[in-house]
Parts: structure tokens; C-alpha cells; sequence
């Protein structure tokens, strides 16, 4: 960049020695002064540019230096709007995102779904609104800043797989993000009783919501410290050690 700003300030200082005023056969003003004059003028400018061009790349350095990944915590609540025969589904999502753009990371831990023989599956979303007022009923439809169908919205993180009662997964890749005016901050995560259709039901609530079924507990995505994801990361690679030393004996 700097290069091509240094060669398009020579470019120009070449032109403007040759330049002609279009139709009135005089010279520019440039023209006016001795050559010398010209050359202290351009060196003058090429070191201002410099100055500015390394004072941007030093502020360029020190913001990077600076950046530290934003990490946010959702602690899921049952619905208080829950039938007393419905399951009781608590936990954690924890979502992590090194800067704004970047891919978004996610540890859910959710238990108190029902055990069932063969496990079972559940749609875990992102809804418009942290308004828990009327349990998760109140949290809206799908958070759809871009208003496509289901399941092309930036939180249909998809079905879950349940095995005795609860779910542990790490997805290092979602498509929603904590910064910039589509951030997921402030609005709710919705874990549902069916699974996802993933827009594919044929009907009108399949590419709103995927007939996904009632909402079994939900929580408001609210920023953090690195805290709580570190101590997810730590207990994910002891899991991840048990399970190889298990499968090693
Ligand atoms: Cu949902
Ligand atoms: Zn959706």
C-alpha cells in the first residue's frame, strides 16, 4: 500500500512537470517554481504520508494487541409456563468468538430431558426476545434479522441428540455472532421438546420455527468474562482424555 501510495506521489510530481492547462496553453502553477522547489515539496509530502501511514499501522498493532475474544454465558431455565408433567431441562450454553466476524463457538450442557431407551433429539434455537415474563413463551419467533425462512436463521443451531437425560456438545461453528447489529446478546436460547424439521414438514410453521414443538426452558444470551468457557474447555479435554483412556483399556 505505502509503495503504491510513494509511486503515485511520483507519478504525480512527473505529471505535473509536464502538465499543459487544458485550452489555455499556460503552464500550471507547479510549473512556476524552480525544479528544486518541486522536489523539496514532494519529499515533504511523501514524508507526511510515511508519518501517517506508520503512526496507522502503530495504532493498527496496539488494537490488535488489545482485542480479547468476546465470550458470553446462558444459564437455561425451565419454562415457568411448563405444564407440572413436563420435563425440567436446566444447564448451560456457552458461546465464545475471537472478534467480530469471526465463526462463533458453542458448549451446550442441558439435562433433565427424559430418558428414553434410544435417546432422543431436540431443536435448540435462537428467538427474538430476552423477555422471560412469561416463560419462554414470551421469547417471540426465531430471531430472523434478515428475513429468510427456516432454518436459514442465524440461531437455528439444530437438533440435539439427548442420551440418558442429558446432551454435552461442542460446536465450533455457528452462524450467529455476539457483535455487530446482528448480535444474538440480549435475546433468548429456546430448547424445544421435538426435534427440528429443519424447514422440510411441508407446512407454513415448518420454515418459520421447523415444528419443533413446545418450549421446555430457555435463557437470555448476556456477555461474560472467559471464566466459564475456560473451565467447559478444561472439562471437555478431561472427558475427551477418560473416553481415549477408556477405549484404550
Ligand atoms: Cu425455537
Ligand atoms: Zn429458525
Amino acid at each position: 500500500m505505502l509503495t503504491l501510495l510513494c509511486c503515485g506521489l511520483l507519478l504525480a510530481a512527473r505529471e505535473s512537470v509536464t502538465w499543459i492547462l487544458p485550452g489555455s496553453g499556460e503552464t500550471s502553477s507547479a510549473l512556476a517554481l524552480p525544479n528544486s522547489d518541486l522536489a523539496e515539496q514532494i519529499r515533504d509530502m511523501h514524508n507526511k504520508v510515511l508519518e501517517i501511514w506508520q503512526e496507522l499501522g502503530r495504532r493498527r498493532e496496539a488494537e490488535a494487541g488489545s482485542m480479547e475474544a468476546m465470550h458470553a454465558v446462558c444459564r437455561v431455565q425451565p419454562s415457568s409456563s411448563l405444564a407440572a408433567e413436563q420435563p425440567r431441562v436446566t444447564g448451560w450454553v456457552l458461546f465464545r468468538q475471537q472478534a467480530p466476524g469471526a465463526r462463533l463457538e458453542a458448549f451446550f450442557d442441558l439435562e433433565g430431558f427424559p430418558a428414553q431407551p434410544n435417546g432422543s433429539s431436540h431443536a435448540i434455537h435462537v428467538h427474538q426476545f430476552g423477555d422471560l415474563s412469561q416463560g419462554c413463551d414470551s421469547t417471540g419467533p426465531h430471531y430472523n434479522p434478515l428475513s429468510v425462512p427456516h432454518p436459514q436463521h442465524p440461531g437455528d443451531f439444530g437438533n440435539f441428540a439427548v442420551r440418558d437425560g442429558s446432551l454435552w456438545k461442542h460446536r465450533p461453528v455457528l452462524a450467529a455472532s455476539l457483535a455487530g447489529p446482528h448480535s444474538i446478546v440480549g435475546r433468548a436460547v429456546v430448547v424445544h421438546a421435538g426435534e427440528d424439521d429443519l424447514g422440510r414438514g411441508g407446512n407454513q410453521a415448518s420454515v418459520e420455527n421447523g415444528n419443533a414443538g413446545r418450549r421446555l426452558a430457555c435463557c437470555v444470551v448476556g456477555t461474560s468474562g472467559p471464566a466459564a468457557w475456560a473451565r467447559q474447555m478444561q472439562e471437555h479435554a478431561e472427558r475427551k482424555k477418560r473416553r481415549r483412556d477408556s477405549e484404550c483399556k
